[in-house]
Parts: C-alpha cells; structure tokens; sequence
C-alpha cells in the first residue's frame, strides 16, 4: 500500500471529536453540554472520567497539527462544540469560542507553507473537516425542550450551523452536519447508555422515557436538522464559498447467521435500521420500507415540505465502519432487556459456531472484519446510487492501561489498518465513489462510557503528563503516505 494505490486526490486524514480531545470544558466560557451534565451523575461506571481536560487539545492544537504533518496526513476532522460558541445554545455568541476554531483552522491552512519554507519538509497544509455536533447538544437546549426531542431544536441548529458557515466557510470547504445521529437516537433514548440517557425502564442511569417512540422522534429530528442546515448552507454560502456538506453515518455490516430465508431478511432489516433510517430519506425521501412495516404509527412521516429539503440533502456520505456482527433471526421477547427489546439489533451475535466473527479489539462490540468494510462501502453503492463517500472513521482500541513501551507495539493496530484500506482500495477499484479515509483517531483519547479505559489512538498519549508519543501504526501511515518527490 502507498499513496499510489488511491487515486491522485484521494484524501488521508485522521478524525477526533470536541468533547472527546478538547478539555478546557469550562474555561474561556464554554457553557455545559449534555456529557458534562451526564457525567457528573454518581455511580456512572466510568468512575469519574469527565471531559474537563481529556487531552487538552485545547491548548495543544499546534503541538497535534505539527503530528498530523509529520505523519504525512492531509486532513483533519475535528468538531465544533456548539456549547463552546452559543452557551445558551443560541442568543449571545461566546466570541473567546469563535475565536479557538479561528486559531485551529488558521494553524492547519498555515501548516503547509511554514513547513515549507523552514524545513521544505511538505508544501501541504491540512485540510480541515469540520463537523458541526458529535453528541453534545448544549445543556440548555435539553432543559428548555428535551433537546433533540423537541421540534425547536430544528431551527435553533440551523442558526447555528449558519453562524458556522458565515464564521469559518472562508476557510472550511468541507462539512458535515451530525456525526453518527443514529448512536443519538438509539443509545441516547432507547437504551439511555448515552446522554441524554432515557428509556422506557430503569436501567443503569436512565431516566423514564419511552423507548418504543423516543428514538424515532429524536431521529426525525435530527434529520430535519440536517435538512434546515444544508438548505441554509445551499442557499446562501454554497455558491461563493465553494464548499461541500454531508452527514456522517455509522454502520456495522451485518452478516447473515446462516443462508436461511429468515436470517438473510433479519441482516437486511438490521442494516435498513442502522443506515437506511438516515441514509434512506437523504437519498429517496422516505424511511425504508422494512422500518414503516415493523415501526408503523411509531415512526414519523415526512411532509411534502420535509421531503423536498431532506431528499438530496447531501453533497458526500461520511461512512463510520469498523466492525460487522452476524444476524439471526429472533423473536422479541419481553424479559429482554431494554434495548434488546427494540425493533432493530434483536438477534445479532459475534460468533457462528463458537468462532468469533474475527480477532477481538478492546471494545466488546469491535471485532476485526475487513471483509465487512468491503461488503459495507459496495452496499451503499449499489443500494444508494454511489454516492460520493468518505470513510469517515476506522480503527481499533488496545485497553486503557496499556503503558509505554508495550503501548506503543500496536501490531494489531498495524494490520488492522492495512487489512481494512486493502479492502477499501478494493472497492474503489470496483467502481466505489470513496474519496478519502480517516483514521480513528490522532490520539487515545475520552471514550465515552468507557472513558480513559479505552485506546484509540495511532498515537499514545499519558493521561497525567499528556505527553504524545507515536506509536508503531503512525509510523506505518507516516511511511505509507509520504510523498516521493
Ligand atoms: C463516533 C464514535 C467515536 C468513538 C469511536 C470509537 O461516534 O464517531 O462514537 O466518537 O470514539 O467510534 O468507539
């Protein structure tokens, strides 16, 4: 593998999300997000694991982007706090917030010439990808309507989505609008592992909502949101800032258990509630038909108005894929729990015959299946068009309590990387319409409930000094992608 093996303008680029490497989570004005609020709640298993300083990406931003170019990439996806620019979620702008993201793009869009001129290292700069929500909503916004369950939130992102456009779009020619709104959905409202944590019984830290209806309401939602911010961008920016927008979709490949009627129909419906309850209305204006059936009066159905904004409503699809599970065929039943009650995942298992899908990473959903990135990307070609697509986010994690050296021999992670690019390098030679890959992620860093228990990262960093060391998978992309001149 080497630059060679993608096409010329193919993108390599590494992904990170706000609240996961920022930290300076109450500094310089930044108001709550739900995950601040989440986590604060005693008795959380993530034994007090908070995003007040994460990795303090914060103040380290020119230290992380020197890597990024070190390393040969040439993009970055990062994310906006929304909290960081509007407190209250919307009214008076935090201009100390506005002004952190003016810094960090400045610093990527100059990274190229000052290399250059000093070193003549790379006449490259990094481009910046900016996603504008990765899970945290404002706080505010959840106490004045119930966040993504009320239909205000619709207008309040687009104004600011639009503050964004009209900030950054200078300079940010690519973006995308919600990261992995399904995970929202379904872990914020069916099983409430997630902020903002509800579900239809108690159960770990969930508040009382309903499962059964909460999910597609926040869904729908956040698709509307989508749709009202690209219809703003296409509007009134896209033409003079010559950008591009998209949404970022997470998908595990679901594989049938056996070749039976009723495990292949159980694979496809799983993989139309995955992707499809997003993907299916950007691209044809409506929900699969699998979920209409199952969900009926449950699901929400779009206007005329509606369909006219969220059809179409994408420029480029933001694929997440790292894992894929098998599928059977199974019948709810009510002494499951929640989230296993629901009308989607029910019958999927990580091993045929005693034989897991493939080695295991840390992560007790993430097993190594390249196979499934390939079957994953030709899915979505076939089923939806061959849209423009980027692999959005791929890895792996080793446990939290890795330290250096050992931490730093990612072997696994080494051939993880390589088996999945050789998959996706496959599909672009079959006619995919993928344009770049990112890699999850530039650092070990805050990983949700499993906190800092859990490493993602290419590069090793010590959650007390913060120090940053590459590990053996950075130096394998730093070789891979370097430039013959
Ligand atoms: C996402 C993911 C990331 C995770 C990564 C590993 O939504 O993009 O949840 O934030 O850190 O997928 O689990």
């Amino acid at each position: 593998l080497s630059r060679d093996s993608f096409p010329k303008d193919f993108i390599y680029g590494t992904a990170t999300s706000a609240y996961q490497v920022e930290g300076a989570a109450h500094q310089d004005g930044r108001g709550d997000s739900i995950w601040d609020v989440f986590l604060r709640q005693p008795g959380l298993e993530v034994n007090n694991a908070s995003g007040e300083v994460t990795v303090d990406q914060y103040h380290r931003y020119k230290e992380d982007i020197d890597l990024m170019a070190k390393l040969n990439f040439d993009a970055y996806r990062f994310s906006i706090s929304w909290s960081r620019i509007f407190p209250n979620g919307t009214g008076k702008v935090n201009w100390k917030g506005v002004a952190y993201y003016d810094r960090l793009i400045n610093y990527m869009l100059q990274k190229g010439m000052f290399i250059n001129y000093l070193t003549f290292v790379s006449p490259f700069c990094i481009t910046p990808y900016a996603n504008l929500n990765h899970y945290d909503l404002p706080q505010a916004l959840q106490e004045r309507y119930n966040g993504w369950l009320g239909r205000q939130v619709v207008k309040d992102f687009a104004d600011y989505a639009d503050f964004c456009f009209k900030m950054y779009g200078d300079r940010v020619k690519n973006w995308f609008t919600f990261n992995e709104p399904r995970v929202v959905a379904a872990l914020g409202y069916d099983n409430g592992y997630f902020a903002p944590s509800r579900c239809s019984q108690p159960y770990g830290n969930c508040t009382a909502g309903d499962s059964g209806t909460e999910p597609y309401v926040a869904a729908h939602n956040l698709i509307l949101c989508h749709a009202s911010a690209v219809q703003r961008y296409r509007e009134k920016y896209q033409k003079s800032q010559k950008g591009r927008i998209g949404i970022l979709l997470d998908f595990v490949w679901y594989e049938p258990l056996t070749r039976g009627k009723s495990d292949e129909y159980a694979a496809q419906r799983a993989r139309d509630f995955h992707l499809g309850w997003f993907l299916h209305p950007i691209v044809y204006g409506e929900y699969p038909k699998t979920m209409q059936n199952i969900v009926k009066d449950r699901l929400p159905k779009f206007t005329k108005e509606e369909v006219n904004i969220v059809k179409g409503s994408a420029d480029v699809i933001g694929i997440n894929q790292y894992t894929a599970f098998y599928m059977q065929h199974v019948t709810v039943n009510k002494s499951m729990p929640p989230g296993y009650q629901n009308d989607w995942q029910v019958g999927f298992v990580y091993e045929k015959n005693g034989v897991p899908i493939g080695p295991k990473a840390y992560s007790y959903w993430l097993y190594e299946v390249p196979w499934g990135l390939y079957k994953a990307i030709m899915y979505v070609k076939e089923r939806y068009g061959n849209p423009t697509m980027i692999l959005a986010e791929n890895g792996m994690d080793q446990p939290g309590n890795v330290t250096i050296p050992d931490g730093l021999k990612d072997t696994q992670r080494v051939n993880y990387y390589r088996s999945y690019i050789q998959q996706l390098k496959k599909t672009v030679d079959e006619g995919a319409n993928v344009i770049g890959y990112f890699a999850w992620s530039l650092l070990d860093n805050f990983e949700w409930r499993l906190g800092y228990t859990s490493r993602f990262g290419i590069t090793f960093v010590d959650f007390k000094t913060l120090k940053r060391t590459p590990k053996m998978s950075a130096y394998w992309f730093q070789k891979m992608l370097s430039r013959k001149h």
